[in-house]
């Protein structure tokens, strides 16, 4: 007999609702979307080709199922089996004893994209009295966080709805790869129905393919076309003055900067005619509602980023596409318990604030700047949660590693990442991770990061957990649902670590709930609703309400959107939206080198080991145009080494649609059948983006600390001896 239960998937983080046919011995049969739940449309599901193989991964036979201790060299592969009262006892007790030494702050922890729920590592982290946590969020969203927020008071989510959206701009984002769910769907049906579609993208991306309005940026001039839409905005008179005198500040000091930003002056930094320039700017600014997505494109730009989503914040405001329908809207504060009460921040002692890695070099991604900003969203009742502001540069934890300085990192908890395929630098990582007295990972997989573990903790995934999101605790939302079955094996939650660890550290009274649906229940309490109330239809958002600055005004030092910025003049940095130009040619590197565009059905390093998916895609491809393949005598299907000042690594040439002398590279790439242990690591310096990246801080964005993924100098040529792409 099968029965069928609701749950969810957890294969990247939208969480969608599904339903599970199990049978008597617990096996799943089946895996179908669920109509009734988030997001409410099985067509929509049927986009994903990644869903289906949660079969395969929940019972695959890689999958980690008991606790394991190293028992051998670092990364020798030898583990001994342990139980998880063997391996917590021991974690707890060698943690206690590195503190004891070297200072609360010489432990670390790595996260990233939203796999899990976050906000249990913060609180055992603040409690224990640590401000070292890095992730990938310095340049993944985070700057989008901070730009926003700076300028309108808080973060907000741009709109596309159909039926009252007249244009939309999609600026460095590609949803037909990096989405395949509702807004997918969205972009794909307002095109169809004529809908006006400008897309800004150096690849002529499935997206880009909806329009014929694609506009092929260079790489890492953003800024500067945002500066020139402006420009050409205020020229030709298009401005929503009305709402500009009454609710924005500084727009004179944004007029005069923007002046030299002529179209032809922007289409020689751009490479974009100065004809589209205008042509773009005019549709945008003169039909409204109208709406602007970014993306990776801008977040990982490095110098140029936080400037650049500046202007394009101030595009939003001076033709009034702020918080009404079919434009953007300014989220609402949660009506469940937010996170930033989850998290505990407040718990972190001063004196330890002041010692996170990069507080003297990015005066704002820190805690002084989160405090500042903050009393200026209290006003609104709002707080963010700290750990997006402030987390640590990864760049100088890696370095703390390896030299003891300013003071010794010895301890590292890895949790739903894996920073040798997915931080810049693997070699600087590579080294520090083997310089550590502990490293931690809570994994589903044997990856090379899990590989150079001292305990490798296995957990739980799909099905096997109950979920919700919650856009990190910056919006009222949530969407997310039941567990179908129990953890197989000896895996347990991420949750399940935190709470045990923190019991086990002092912390016992901070920690009340004996399971993450407890937690999840408490959580949802102020909302309302019970959290079977909530797995009914997994989805939580109420309706919205706009225009809430004529009531309100917007949570910013003026009141008023501030296209001149108090809190970057008072924190050291131009209070205006700018351009950076930088000369980044190099002679003997003379191409720019994309790193990491989303490619379906993967999701950054996962994945490789699942047979239905690794079929799909069986090997990393690097992408050129035409004329660059036959400038470097390049043909379809030859594996090229590509090549930067940080090393080199392999992957198959094809051609595509895109600006010249341009090479984008697949991320994630690791080789899982090649065996994890040292000395190939699953083939970590094959194929491996991040052989190619660095984040050195000195090349850094001196507001927030990005580093740059999508345009380092670099260089290629066939690899000799090769006929075919035959690596992997
Ligand atoms: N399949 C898949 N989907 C994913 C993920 C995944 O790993 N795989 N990861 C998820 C995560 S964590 C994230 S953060 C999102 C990211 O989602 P997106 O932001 O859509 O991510 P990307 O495809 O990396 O980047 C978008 C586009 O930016 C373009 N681009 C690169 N450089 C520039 C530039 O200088 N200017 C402009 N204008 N464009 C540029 C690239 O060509 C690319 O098409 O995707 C999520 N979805
Ligand atoms: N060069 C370059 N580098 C990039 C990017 C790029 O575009 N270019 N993109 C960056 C971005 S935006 C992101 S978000 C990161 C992604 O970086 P990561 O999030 O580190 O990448 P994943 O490969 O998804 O690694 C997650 C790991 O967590 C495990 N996992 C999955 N679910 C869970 C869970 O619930 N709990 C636990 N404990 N583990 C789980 C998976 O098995 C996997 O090994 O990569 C970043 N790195
Ligand atoms: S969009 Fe994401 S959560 Fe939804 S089914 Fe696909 S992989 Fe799963
Ligand atoms: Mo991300």
């Amino acid at each position: 007999m099968s029965l069928v239960r609701e749950s969810n998937c957890q294969l990247c983080g939208y969480f969608c609702g599904l339903r599970v046919s199990v049978d008597d011995n617990e096996r799943v049969t089946r895996v179908r979307p669920d109509s009734a739940r988030y997001p409410h449309d099985p067509s929509v599901i049927a986009q994903c080709r990644r869903f289906a193989a949660n079969k395969e991964i929940l019972d695959h036979p890689e999958r980690l199922n008991h606790p394991l201790k190293r028992n051998g060299e670092r990364g020798s592969g030898k583990w001994q089996r342990v139980t998880w009262e063997e391996a917590m006892a021991d974690i707890a007790s060698r943690l206690k004893d590195l503190k004891f030494r070297y200072g609360a702050e010489t432990l670390a922890s790595c996260i990233s994209a939203p796999h899990t729920i976050y906000w249990p590592l913060h609180r055992f982290l603040n409690l224990w009295g640590t401000p070292n946590n890095v992730g990938i969020g310095t340049v993944c969203w985070n700057p989008r966080i901070w730009v926003n927020s700076l300028t309108y008071g808080w973060p907000l989510e741009d709109e596309l709805d159909p039926s009252a959206t007249r244009c939309v701009m999609l600026w460095g984002i590609n949803p037909a790869e990096s989405d395949r769910s509702l807004f997918w769907r969205t972009v794909k049906d307002y095109a169809a129905s004529g809908g006006t579609l400008i897309v800004i993208d150096p690849r002529r991306t499935a997206t880009a393919r909806l329009t014929d309005r694609w506009l092929a940026v260079r790489p890492g001039t953003d800024g500067a076309l945002a500066l020139g839409i402006l420009n050409v905005v205020i020229q030709e008179g298009l401005v929503d003055h009305g709402f500009v005198e009454h609710w924005c500040s500084g727009y004179a000091g944004l007029a005069q900067r923007v002046k030299e930003y002529t179209p032809q002056m922007v289409a020689g930094i751009t490479g974009i005619s100065a004809s589209d320039i205008v042509e773009s700017a005019v549709l945008y600014a003169s039909s409204k509602p109208a709406a602007i997505f970014t993306g990776l494109g801008i977040d990982m730009s490095g110098i140029h980023c936080t400037q650049a989503l500046r202007a394009i914040a101030a595009l939003r405001a001076v033709t009034g596409n702020l918080d009404v329908p079919g434009a953007s809207f300014i989220n609402d504060r949660p009506d469940f318990v937010p996170e930033i009460e989850l998290e505990l921040s407040d718990r972190l002692p001063d004196s330890q604030r002041a010692k996170k890695l990069g507080a003297g070099l990015f005066r704002l991604q820190r805690y002084e700047g989160y405090e500042r900003l903050t009393q200026f969203t209290m006003r609104h009742g709002k707080q963010l949660p700290a750990r997006y502001l402030t987390s640590a540069h990864p760049h100088l934890l890696w370095q703390a590693m390896i030299t003891g300085e300013p003071y010794p990192i010895r301890a590292l908890i890895c949790m739903a990442s894996n920073p040798l395929l997915c931080q810049a630098n693997t070699k600087l990582v590579y080294q520090a991770l083997k310089s550590l007295d502990l490293l931690v990972v809570l994994e589903q997989f044997l990856t090379p990061t899990a590989m150079l573990a001292d305990y490798v903790l296995p957990v739980t995934g799909s099905f096997e957990q109950p979920l919700m999101q919650t856009n990190g605790g910056v919006a009222n939302i949530a969407y997310g649902g039941p567990a179908a079955l129990a953890p197989r094996f000896e895996r347990r939650t991420d949750f399940d670590f935190w709470n045990e660890l923190g019991r086990r550290c002092g912390q016992e009274e901070y920690w009340p709930w004996n399971t993450l649906e407890e937690t999840l229940t408490d959580v949802l309490a102020p909302a309302g609703m019970s959290w079977s109330d909530f797995c009914r239809t997994g989805f939580y958002a109420p309706e919205k309400e706009y225009r809430k600055w004529e009531k309100n005004g917007f949570a910013t030092p003026s009141g008023k959107v501030e296209l001149r910025s108090t809190l970057l003049e008072e924190f050291g940095h131009d209070p205006l939206p700018a351009y950076l130009p930088t000369n980044r040619a190099d002679h003997e590197f003379p191409l720019a080198l994309m790193t990491g565009a989303r490619k379906h059905p993967y999701y950054a390093s996962e994945f490789r080991q699942v047979k239905r998916i690794r079929r799909l895609h069986p090997r990393p491809v690097a992408e050129i145009s035409l004329a660059t393949a036959d400038r470097f005598a390049i043909r379809p299907g030859d594996m090229i080494w590509i090549e930067t000042r940080q090393g080199r690594i392999k992957q198959e040439a094809t051609i595509a649609e895109m600006r010249d002398d341009l090479v984008s590279v697949e991320y994630g790439w690791w080789y899982p059948e090649k065996g994890a242990m040292e000395p190939g690591l699953g083939g970590l310096w094959e194929s491996n983006a991040n052989v190619l990246t660095a984040a050195d801080t000195a090349f850094c964005d001196p507001i927030l600390g990005q580093w740059d993924f999508r345009s380092i100098p670099c260089r290629i040529y066939k690899v000799e001896g090769v006929s075919d792409a035959s690596v992997g």
